[in-house]
């Protein structure tokens, strides 16, 4: 989006997703590809922008969730290899191999199937082996899948096996019995799959709380998502990090409307905030359909450096704040991010939804502009200036 008409938005510091990948390459034992995980809109935090910057950083692969999303890269000029992790049907391989999109072999059938289409491709297509460890979600799961995938791939040299990859169920808990069954189950796919005579480049079990946690663990290749967006896998393992993280998605808005209510007054639907007493309220232009939901009712916001509760239910694009005073209409609201020595952050956000961090800046809707900053200037955004300057 380069231009927007609207008082609220998103700041994604770009300084700070370099700053996370540099850091992850730093503790990485050997010369690992790194595949920068940007499905979802990059966790909402924009996904070409982001993308960019990974791939400016070393990044050798990017990784999306669907073909739709990869394609989307392509159409935003990114051209860099993207593997496409969910399961993609065998009817739209001609798309991705014409694209140099890498699909993942998610079953046996899926490989059969795409076995009886390849013959007139125009390009060879890459794919990467999903096995399922103990995740439960994708992937083959015995030796036998695995000897029916090579018969398979042996006999189609327009299939390349780039990839073989497993995912952690819970490498973000401190208990580590679980990742350590998966570690070992993987490991033994993979010795199988060499003595049948593939050594794929890309070997590749770790996100990220298992590539901070177990750095000696790791493949040929790791997964980067959650923490290069500068936010810790889970609570449990923040405090055992080996270095800090910087978060890079901050959100604002402005105080379009304000008003003194009287002792009794009653704020948005079902009325069930009552003023106490003479107060100030501030209409704020954010709601639930920017991913900002009902739940947020008794969360609080930074103006001026201070934090003032939201009062009443959260609506469709508005939510309205108490303030200790007036304030002139303009004035800047911070839901996510810091503002003077406070700061609100998306783990607080998430603390309060009852969910997990990822889910915060993935719930941020597209009617919500994302401004990149970079360098300290704002890299996209032509009325940045009149509507969402950084005062
Ligand atoms: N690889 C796969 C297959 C994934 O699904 C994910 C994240 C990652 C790597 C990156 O993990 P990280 O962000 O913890 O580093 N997938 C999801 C998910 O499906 N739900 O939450 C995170």
């Amino acid at each position: 989006m380069d231009s927007f008409y609207r008082d609220t938005w998103t700041e994604i510091n770009l300084d700070h997703i370099a700053y996370n990948i540099r850091s992850v390459k730093k503790i990485l034992p050997g010369n690992q590809h790194l595949i920068a995980v940007v499905k979802a809109n990059a966790y909402g935090h924009g996904d070409a922008q982001i993308a960019r910057v990974a791939v400016e950083e070393g990044a050798d692969m990017l990784a999306v969730a669907f073909l739709d999303e990869a394609m989307a890269l392509r159409g935003k000029g990114i051209m860099h290899p993207t593997l496409v992790l969910g399961a993609v049907s065998p009817l739209y391989i001609k798309e991705a191999s014409h694209q140099r999109i890498r699909l993942t072999i998610h079953n046996v059938e899926w490989l059969e199937e795409v076995v009886q289409q390849c013959s007139d491709l125009q390009s060879p297509l890459y794919v990467h082996l999903k096995v399922d460890t103990g995740m439960g979600r994708l992937g083959i799961r015995s030796l036998k899948e695995l000897e029916k995938i090579a018969l398979l791939l042996r006999g189609n040299s327009n299939i390349i096996l780039e990839g073989v990859f497993t995912h952690f169920a819970t490498a973000d808990e401190l208990n580590n019995r679980k990742y350590n069954i998966q570690y070992e189950s993987f490991k033994k796919m993979v010795n199988h799959l060499n003595t049948l005579g593939f050594c794929p480049a890309y070997i590749h079990s770790a996100n990220s709380a298992a590539l901070l946690r177990f750095p000696q663990d790791m493949f040929t290749a790791v997964r980067l998502g959650i923490a290069m967006y500068g936010l810790s896998p889970s609570a449990e393992i923040k405090q055992v990090l080996p270095f800090s993280l910087k978060e890079a998605f901050s959100l604002h808005s402005r105080i379009v409307h304000i008003k003194k209510v009287k002792k009794g007054d009653t704020i948005s639907y079902g009325a069930t905030y009552e003023a106490e007493r003479e107060e100030w309220i501030g209409t704020v232009p954010i709601g639930y359909a920017d991913g900002w939901i009902r739940r947020m009712q008794h969360f609080h916001v930074l103006v001026d450096g201070k934090l003032v509760p939201i009062v009443g239910r959260v609506c469709m694009d508005q939510m309205m704040i108490r303030l200790p005073q007036k304030y002139p209409l303009g004035e800047k609201v911070t839901l996510i991010g810091r503002q003077l020595t406070r700061e609100i952050s998306i783990d607080d956000v998430a603390n309060h939804m009852q969910t997990i961090n990822y889910e915060v800046p993935c719930l941020i809707s597209y009617r919500v502009p994302r401004l990149f900053i970079q360098g300290g200037c704002v890299c996209n955004g032509k009325n940045y200036l009149l509507s969402a300057n950084l005062s």
